[in-house]
């Protein structure tokens, strides 16, 4: 099953999805006081339960590994090796994901990509490793779940225009 060989390849890839959940009610916390952790885990696991975000995991992922094995045609494998700034091709593929639940998820999506929050910092200061690709996932997985909950939730203020600007998608 898809569904499962998602998660198994996160937990391989040094991701658990509490680790992500913890982000989620970071993001969501502010404007729901009574979201619990385990809420925030259900909301992930829900939106890795779709399909395409299996898929777009598969993707980054590999791209990822077949680095780490200097697999990769050139230029490819050297753009991965540096983390190079001007390759975006890690935030668009992961835009996929956030885009699932609608474009309430780009605000936190944008602030994830600038503040790196918990693991995606240690993803992304993670020297051992390649994670050009899955920093930017988590990222999305986070705002994706944090949309679906701010969508089920009634009473969820949106994002103030003042905390947008600050946090627009660079
Ligand atoms: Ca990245």
């Amino acid at each position: 099953m898809t569904y499962q060989t998602a998660l198994d390849l996160l937990a391989k890839r040094g991701v658990a999805v509490e680790q992500v959940a913890e982000i989620v009610h970071r993001l969501q916390s502010p404007y729901n006081a009574d979201l619990t952790i385990e809420e925030c885990v259900e909301s992930v696991l829900a939106v890795l339960g779709k399909r395409e975000v299996q898929y777009t995991l598969f993707t980054g992922i590999a791209l990822d590994m077949l680095a780490e094995q200097k697999l990769l045609p050139d230029p490819l494998q050297s753009i991965m090796e540096n983390d190079e700034a001007l390759y975006g091709a890690d935030e668009t593929l992961a835009l996929g994901i956030v885009h699932v639940y609608g474009m309430i998820g780009l605000t936190s999506f944008g602030y994830l990509d600038k503040e790196k929050a918990g693991i995606i910092r240690a993803l992304n200061n993670n020297r051992s490793h390649i994670h050009v690709f899955l920093d930017d996932l988590v990222a999305g997985l986070a705002a994706a779940a944090s949309a679906r909950i701010a969508h089920k939730n009634k009473n969820a203020r949106t994002y103030s225009a003042a905390s947008s600007e600050e946090n627009s998608v660079s």
